[in-house]
Order: C-alpha cells, then sequence, then structure tokens
C-alpha cells in the first residue's frame, strides 16, 4: 500500500497543490479556487493560507464529508455551495476560468498541469520503495491522479531509469464509474454518468475532466479500468483499518479491486502489485461512525464483568 494518508492535509492532494499554489503566488495571483468533492479544497484551503493567500472552494451541497469540510473552515477558506454533483460545481469553475483569471483568483483544478506534476512523484516514491512494480492500482475520480502517476513513470523510463512501466489498473465506484463504462465500452466517447451514487464521495464523479489522459495512461501501459461496489468498499476499508490501515472510502475501493482481481484471477498472487491509498480514515468519519457500538459501564466493577464476558 501506498499510504497517502500521512501528507500535510491527509491526502495525495498536497503532492500537487504545494506546487500549484507556489505558481499562483510566484504568478502574482491574489486568491486561488477550485471546485472539489473536498480534499482538493482541505489540500488548496490548507497551502492557499500558508502563501497568505485568499482562496475559494465550490462543493456539491451535503455531498462531502466532513472531516474535509472542517478543514476547509479550520483554514480559513471561503466555501460556495452548488445544489447538484462535483460535475456542476466543476462547470461552474471550468465556465469561468478567463474571468477568474482576470480577478487575480488561479483555478487550481486538476486540470491545471502543475497540480499533476506534483503528484507525479507517487511514482518516484513507488520507485526509490519496491522499484517498478508489475500493476499499480489507483482510485479515480477525475482522472488526473493516475495519469500523473504513469507519468512520473514514463519520464523515468524516457530518461533510461527503468525499462518498462507498470500496468496502471483504475478503479472506480460501479455506480460512479463513466470511465470503466467507457472502457469496457471500448468508446471513444466519454460515457458520462448523470447522477453518480456511491458511499465513497470522493470519487462520487459524472464527467472526469481528465478521462482522455487516463485512457492514455491505462492504455499505454497496458492495464485496465475496474469496478466495485460499495459494499466491497466498505468491507476492504474495514479489513484495512482491522489491520492498523486507516483509510477513506475512496482509498479502500483500490484494495477492494485488489481482492476482486485476485478472486478473478485477473491478476497473479506473486504479481507485485501497489495499492494506492488516497486518503486518510479521518477525512469521513461519518462512514464508521454508522457501526458504532458500545457497551455502557456503571461502575469499575461492571468493567472487570465486561471483560470477563459476564455482562455485555
Ligand atoms: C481520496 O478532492 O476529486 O482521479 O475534488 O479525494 O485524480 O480525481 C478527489 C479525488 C481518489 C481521485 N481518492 O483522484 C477532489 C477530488 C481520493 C480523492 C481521488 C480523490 P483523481
Amino acid at each position: 500500500m501506498k499510504f497517502e494518508g500521512a501528507n500535510p492535509t491527509g491526502s495525495f492532494k498536497d503532492r500537487g497543490m504545494t506546487v500549484g499554489v507556489s505558481i499562483a503566488r510566484a504568478s502574482g495571483f491574489r486568491a486561488t479556487i477550485v471546485a472539489s468533492t473536498s480534499n482538493t479544497a482541505a489540500s488548496v484551503a490548507a497551502y492557499s493560507a500558508r502563501a497568505g493567500m485568499e482562496c475559494f472552494v465550490v462543493v456539491p451541497k451535503g455531498k462531502v464529508a466532513r472531516g474535509k469540510v472542517a478543514q476547509v473552515v479550520l483554514h480559513g477558506a471561503k466555501i460556495l455551495e452548488i445544489e447538484g454533483f462535483f460535475d456542476d460545481a466543476l462547470k461552474s469553475v471550468l465556465e469561468n476560468v478567463e474571468k477568474l483569471t482576470e480577478l487575480g483568483v488561479y483555478p487550481l483544478n486538476s486540470f491545471n498541469p502543475w497540480r499533476l506534476e506534483g503528484q507525479k512523484t507517487i511514482a518516484f516514491e513507488i520507485f526509490d520503495d519496491v522499484g517498478i512494480p508489475d500493476l499499480v492500482i489507483v482510485p479515480v475520480g477525475n482522472a488526473g491522479n493516475i495519469y500523473a502517476i504513469w507519468k512520473g513513470f514514463e519520464e523515468l523510463r524516457q530518461l533510461g531509469l527503468i525499462d518498462s512501466v507498470p500496468r496502471m489498473v483504475g478503479v472506480q465506484a460501479s455506480r460512479s464509474a463513466p470511465l470503466y463504462l467507457t472502457w469496457i465500452k471500448r468508446s471513444r466517447e466519454l460515457v458520462v454518468v448523470e447522477n453518480p451514487e456511491t458511499i465513497a464521495s470522493a470519487i462520487r464523479i459524472g464527467k472526469p475532466v481528465n478521462w482522455l489522459k487516463a485512457i492514455k495512461a491505462v492504455e499505454e501501459s497496458k492495464g485496465f479500468f475496474v469496478a466495485v461496489d460499495d459494499d466491497e468498499i466498505l468491507e476492504a476499508q474495514r479489513e484495512l483499518a482491522r489491520r492498523g490501515i486507516g483509510v477513506e472510502p475512496a482509498s479502500a475501493a483500490s484494495y477492494a479491486a485488489y481482492r476482486k482481481l485476485l478472486e478473478m484471477k485477473a491478476i497473479d498472487r506473486d504479481e507485485t502489485v501497489v495499492l494506492v491509498a488516497t486518503g486518510h480514515a479521518l477525512k469521513d468519519p461519518d462512514t464508521p461512525m454508522k457501526f458504532f457500538e458500545s457497551i455502557t459501564i456503571r461502575s469499575p466493577s461492571e468493567l472487570i464483568e465486561v471483560l470477563r464476558g459476564t455482562k455485555g
């Protein structure tokens, strides 16, 4: 597992945001803006605050995880809510790129190439840690990260440091799977999902802006896309957690996919597979809290009764 939850704001987004916000400031912008399912928002809020810049985030109302929103509030960014999905939030930024730029506000969604340049470092670190794995499994939402990681490996190859790049495997949640559907239909146009649903709110995206780049990464590396159901995601999240690795649902999708692919015999046990765990469990406290259970004790002796199994 490549655990990205230990980055400063708890997701892989920091890798691109430190570059993107640095560029924004060096270019003389006064503010930053993103549309986000909220890890990008948490990250841009923190890095903009650090850079002394104003920050705006556009998020789909009621569809983002609480830990991430708490970070945005804490770092002092302005929250703009939109009725609808992430895709509607992104549209509001995409359609206004020029006007925003005129206002001195720098758009930092993943169509911004600097973000992806920063995210390439995931590939460099994987190379440092394990060399070149057979496969890299990545949860896919707006589809920038899978391309960034592939680009990192591809640049190592072009520099003559490695001979081949790993097969890139993109994972989507079954009911939010535009890229998976595009892939299996061998479609040359994106199969848009109008009402994306999934417990993995980070990747609840129906019209990924970087879809062509993701297809390129997967095609050129001889990889593929796979879809996993929400119950498989939850089970994977729980199993990882019981082994001491706490990730948010979107990140557990990579482990869910690994289990599924082993079962389908699409991959072999002795292949080296890196699973990118994109965000920390605390990002989405409400999902694990659905399974909250406790035993009330009223006295010190009851504690012992519980441990002996005579109560509770
Ligand atoms: C935990 O924050 O799109 O395929 O606005 O938060 O590069 O989009 C988050 C995406 C995977 C997918 N895992 O990455 C956002 C946002 C986690 C994420 C993804 C996201 P991309």
